[in-house]
């Protein structure tokens, strides 16, 4: 076949490679199973699944998407904390989660029910790093969700503290 439509041929077909893991994700109904450990489980009205009808996000899926960083004081520690991970809307867009109410579930069995529009409003994090170090399953890890409470002087208020859940290790959408 003439050269043009061989490039073009070729390129079409490369061309899914070069899309962003996120778009990757999405790309099916399924996604791969994990591979390692599930630091993450997220459940309920989701369109994403590879795990019954939850989504099982190991170290490698979470890798795949953006990292961001945010520093700010928390009401648990003394001065500000720079904290690394991944956008809770990223995350929540990546399975395809359509919901209004979040509940996240703690190892130590806390749970509390989030509006699902706070991830919206504000670049809350699901932190994996404090300060460089990885927050261990000891600590507040795996994941603790951390909202730019510094740059949002409404989110320094206790309705917002008791969101900020360490030890994060699931997430029902509804
Ligand atoms: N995993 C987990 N996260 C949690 C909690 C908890 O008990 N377990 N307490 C919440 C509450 S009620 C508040 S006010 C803030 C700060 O908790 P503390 O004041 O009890 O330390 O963390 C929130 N996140
Ligand atoms: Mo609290």
């Amino acid at each position: 076949m003439p050269i043009r439509y061989r490039l073009l041929m070729t390129t079409l077909m490369l061309s899914p490679l070069l899309l962003s893991p996120l778009i990757a994700w999405a790309a099916d109904s399924r996604l791969p199973p994990p591979e390692g450990d599930a630091v993450l489980v997220v459940a309920g009205d989701i369109g994403l699944t590879n795990h019954g009808d939850a989504a099982y996000l190991d170290a490698r899926m979470l890798a795949t998407l953006p990292r961001e960083r945010l520093t700010t004081h928390t009401s648990v520690t003394h001065g500000p904390q720079a904290f690394e991970g991944v956008l809770a809307r990223d995350l929540l867009e990546a399975v395809k989660a359509d919901g209004e109410t979040v509940t996240a579930l703690a190892l130590n069995d806390y749970r509390v029910e989030i509006p699902a529009v706070d991830f919206y409003d504000y670049d809350v994090l699901l932190a994996d790093t404090m300060n460089g170090e990885r927050l261990s399953r000891r600590g507040k890890g795996p994941l603790w969700i951390v909202y730019p409470r510094d740059a949002h002087a409404e989110l320094q208020d206790i309705r917002y503290d008791y969101r900020w859940v360490w030890q994060l290790y699931r997430l029902e959408v509804e």
